[in-house]
């Protein structure tokens, strides 16, 4: 879906070739599990949900753990904790490449699987473990989290949907089990925001959007949005109407991404401006509101 951000045309190159596969894929693992925890980026929390997870978990406990928060403009982070909590979801935030925020997410995993042992109980089942199983789309940091709560540094990311492989489950405390692989969940390009938001958090290929396009749409969003660390970081002057290619230029002459003729080098430029936002260099930002 092609649509106009900030004036420049945005789309997607999606194939939800293999988004069944994995959809069946997911089916038959959450039948095995009594609590899912879905991981977002909680620099874009609702362009990283997949709405179509409420179906196939029906009635189950769910947790949101908004991730990499490090990333994350701290005030948006608590403001969408308190619009989670407020729909009644379980929303914890998490940094799991420092193990940030773990604990708290152990605590509410196992006080939501409270009430599956409570049934076991009344059944004269004593000590029946609580499945957990960690969900959310490519790159949101499934496998970090798990390697974090299974205390190990497994390098691995064998995230393909429909990559088969035996399934284990891992004991992580007293009645409580987590599934050792995660779920991968399809993203869901319900619009060219979506997808933008995807993009240039690095949750699609690189080769599925155009960098030029979404480096202006993200400049301008930027130096709306965080004009004072876009200029702190790269030490330059952003005037509210300076145009993307305006700020290009600074941004490339800052950086010295130049031409031998010392023009500014406008695709390194972008590629440069495209990783530092990625990784969050930038400082932290939260490009959705709740
Ligand atoms: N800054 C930051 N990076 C993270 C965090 N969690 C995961 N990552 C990084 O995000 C990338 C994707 O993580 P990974 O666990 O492989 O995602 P998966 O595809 O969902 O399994 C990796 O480079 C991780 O190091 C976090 O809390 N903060
Ligand atoms: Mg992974």
């Amino acid at each position: 879906m092609t649509e106009f951000l900030e004036g420049y045309p945005f789309a997607i190159q999606w194939f939800p070739g293999h988004m069944t596969k994995a959809k069946r894929l997911m089916e038959n693992q959450l039948k095995m599990v009594d609590v899912v925890v879905e991981i977002l980026d909680a620099r874009v929390p609702c362009s990283s949900a997949n709405p179509l997870l409420k179906k196939l978990i029906g009635n189950k406990p769910k947790i949101v753990a908004l991730n990499k928060i490090d990333m994350a403009d701290p005030e948006c982070t608590a403001r969408w904790l308190a619009a989670l909590r407020e729909k009644n979801y379980t929303a914890i935030e998490v940094d799991c490449q420092r193990g940030k925020g773990i604990k708290t997410l152990l605590a509410a995993m196992r006080q939501a699987g409270q009430p599956v042992i409570d049934k076991w109980l009344k059944k004269g089942v004593r000590n029946h473990p609580v499945r957990v199983m960690v969900v959310g789309i490519p790159n949101v940091g499934k496998s970090t989290l798990i390697n974090r709560i299974l205390g190990r540094n497994k390098t691995a990311t064998q995230n393909k949907p429909g990559v088969t492989r035996n399934t284990q489950w891992v004991e992580i405390g007293k009645n409580l089990e987590l599934l050792d692989t995660p779920g991968v969940l399809w993203p869901k390009f319900e619009s060219a925001e979506v997808g933008f938001n995807l993009a240039v958090t690095g949750a699609v290929k690189e080769d599925v959007f155009d960098r030029e396009t979404a480096a202006a749409i993200l400049l301008l969003r930027l130096k709306r949005m965080y004009p004072q660390q876009l200029s702190a970081y790269y030490g330059i002057e952003v005037a509210a109407d300076d145009t993307a290619r305006q700020l290009e230029e600074k941004i490339g002459r800052a950086r010295g991404a130049l031409k031998a003729g010392g023009e500014v080098n406008y695709p390194k430029t972008v590629d440069l401006f495209l990783r530092d936002f990625k990784y969050g260099k930038l400082g932290p930002m939260t490009l959705e509101e709740p």
